[in-house]
């Protein structure tokens, strides 16, 4: 195979087209195979599979800097640098990441992993660059989802302004996770279908001859080429006013085409957006079919597609079927319910449509159903316009990407005391994305927030009477949950009391120690307090329900009973859950009892398999186990 003597991008300046096409073939079976396996990001790497041996022909990384934009189509660009042979270890623990990771290679420019950054970070290394009189390119790959972000537009904005020579990549292929959204797509569309094309053709000649020394010959390969590329140079109005060359589209699977546009522009002086037009899940019939399924995926068959959990977006259940559910099902579930008896509520998503259980609402209510692109702090201020006209927005989210909108939701929302929800999905350890997707810091940047009512689910059925208890609260509230199927009700001792404002729930009564655990900690607390049991000593187990308003009043009567509380909490323990217990007891004087806390230490928590990362930080049932016997 090509690919085994490919050790780094040099390798590839001397292959004959003919190799470099037999390499993309290679690489594009390599990644079925091992997403198949490990699971993963499949359909946006095999779209990019030509560009990405195209940009290594031309450039030179590292010297050179391939900024990828969120970074889940690096694969191919992994494969290129050095890692085919640290490949199978893909987003395992302790193996290779699955984005980019400036610790991993020189060849990772920049580090990602949520979207839009790649403009901004390209452009300042470029300023870099320049104040300290260094000499390379650097080169942004943006998709058309991840364009949809104010946050690319701030870029664009800047980059317009500098006018360096940053060169922009956008890859084309219709698709956000679901198809794309907004006017901007619209937009890219037209000029796609050529709208543009005459009107602006004779311009687009004028300004490549108006390019020194190389712009004459780019313009006549552009004529050259216009029959057989669709349109070679077509000017995209909209970036040139931003300041921006504007070159496209072209066939992004066409890898002598790609290679040829980009030698061209490479030396040009000025920012040059080059508009590449792919197929997202290029290559493989399943991913080519359903991309927004094999965006992101689980394991499957290579021969039937099926995934080993079935697939997602079209199997969830009832209400009543809530065990074994995902809590993004659940929650998708319970929203349906709630919008068919109250007509005040409406959903809103930042591109996440599936990925947060919305799918089937969107089909039963889609005038209700806002997805405002990959935009998390327009989400956040667009509902609060929607509640502030008496709406009931609900904001489903990922926690991570919530991180986004840290300041709408301050003084858009909460600082108006404005009735928006937000379902907060994959609060906690979400396993093989890594760093840059645990939600682990949630907790702590909105238990202070004044107005915020904030919730932790323990099951399904907790999620859903939340939900109904959130919609008629008057005031902003968030319910976070994590990613993953919910448990038995019997696992938490089938505790089901009423919601009450700021109520926590004894589930299991105990004298000594006290487990006190929010969401998904409360199962492995149970479990823990059985374990204890063995050992003759009772635990008290609390689902606090609220981490804030926090049940201060139960906190404080647990004192007479315990002189050991444990808390537990995925989640940072800097201005967590534990934190919010110890202010508690602090604040009422109660200095007799001793707080362990059990949680995330001051470190990002890597990548690797929930279950692993779990038992790393002490958050499952032997660890909260442990925690309770070493302390006694
Ligand atoms: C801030 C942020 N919000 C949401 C996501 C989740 N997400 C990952 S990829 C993606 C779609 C990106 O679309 P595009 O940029 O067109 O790339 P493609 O997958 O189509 O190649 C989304 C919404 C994210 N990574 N970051």
């Amino acid at each position: 195979m090509i690919i085994e003597n490919i050790k780094s991008p040099q390798d590839i300046k001397s292959l004959s087209a003919e190799e470099l096409n037999t390499l993309a073939e290679e690489i594009r079976n390599i990644i079925i195979e091992r997403v198949s396996i490990n699971g993963g990001h499949l359909a946006s790497n095999l779209g990019v599979v030509e560009l990405t041996i195209a940009l290594h022909y031309v450039f030179n990384s590292p010297e050179d800097k391939i900024v990828w934009d969120v970074g889940h189509q690096a694969y191919p660009h992994k494969l290129l640098t050095g890692r085919f042979p640290l490949f199978h270890t893909l987003r395992k623990y302790e193996g290779i990441s699955g984005f980019p990771k400036i610790t991993e290679s020189p060849h990772d420019a920049f580090g990602t992993g949520h979207s839009s950054t790649s403009i901004s970070a390209a452009l300042g290394m470029l300023e870099a660059r320049d104040q300290k009189g260094e000499n390379f390119k650097v080169i942004a790959v943006i998709g058309d989802g991840a364009l949809t972000s104010g946050l690319a537009f701030e870029g664009l904005n800047h980059a317009g302004h500098l006018k360096k020579d940053l060169i922009v990549i956008l890859n084309d292929n219709e698709m956000s996770i679901s198809p794309n959204v907004g006017a901007l797509s619209s937009y890219l569309n037209k000029v796609l279908t050529g709208t543009f094309y005459k009107k602006f053709k004779k311009e687009t000649k004028a300004f490549l001859e108006g390019i020194p020394k190389i712009g004459e010959s780019v313009a006549k390969i552009a004529e050259k080429a216009e029959g057989s590329l669709k349109g070679f140079f077509l000017p995209g109005g909209l970036f040139e006013d931003l300041g921006f060359n504007y070159l496209g589209p072209i066939d992004g699977h066409d890898i002598p085409a790609i290679i040829e546009t980009l030698s061209r522009i490479k030396d040009i002086n000025e920012p040059v957006l080059v508009h590449v037009v792919t197929k997202k899940g290029k290559g493989y019939k399943f991913s080519e079919d359903d991309p927004c399924i094999y965006h992101g995926i689980g394991p499957f068959a290579v021969d039937t597609g099926v995934q080993s959990e079935g697939l997602k977006c079209k199997d969830a259940g009832s209400p009543s079927e809530n065990a074994h559910m995902s809590y993004s099902d659940v929650f998708g579930n319970a929203l349906m319910e709630i919008a068919s008896e109250d007509k005040r509520v409406v959903a809103i998503t930042a591109a996440m449509k599936e990925g947060t259980g919305l799918a089937k609402f969107a089909e039963a209510f889609p005038e209700r159903l806002y997805d405002v692109g990959i935009a998390e702090p327009h989400a956040a201020t667009f509902a609060a316009g929607l509640a502030r006209q008496g709406l009931r927005p609900v904001v489903a989210i990922y926690s991570t990407f919530l991180q986004r909108a840290y300041d709408e939701i301050i003084h858009d929302i909460c600082l108006q005391n404005l009735p928006v929800i937000f379902a907060i999905d994959r609060g906690g350890i979400v396993g093989e994305d890594g760093p840059t997707h645990q939600g682990v810091f949630d907790i702590s940047f909105l238990r202070h927030i004044p107005n915020l009512v904030f919730m932790a689910p323990k099951d399904g059925e907790e999620l859903n009477a939340m939900l109904k208890f959130a919609v008629n609260h008057n005031g902003p509230s968030a319910i976070r949950y994590p990613r993953g199927k919910t448990c038995r009700p019997s696992d938490n001792n089938n505790g089901r009391s009423e919601i009450k404002l700021g109520k926590a729930e004894i589930l299991s009564e105990g004298r000594g120690v006290a487990i006190i655990a929010a969401g998904n900690t409360v199962a492995p607390s149970m479990k823990a307090a059985e374990l204890l049991k063995k050992d003759n000593i009772n635990a008290c187990v609390v689902n606090m329900r609220f981490i804030k308003p926090l049940d201060e009043d139960l906190i404080i009567s647990l004192c007479g009973k315990v002189k050991r509380i444990v808390t537990v909490e995925e989640n940072m323990l800097a201005g967590g859950f534990g934190s919010a217990i110890l202010e508690c007891l602090n604040n009422a004087g109660m200095h007799d009892v001793k707080v362990k806390r059990i949680g995330i230490g001051d470190e990002f928590v890597e990548h690797g398999a929930q279950a692993i990362l779990r038992k790393k930080y002490g958050l499952d049932e032997e660890g909260i186990y442990t925690a309770v016997v070493q302390g006694l």
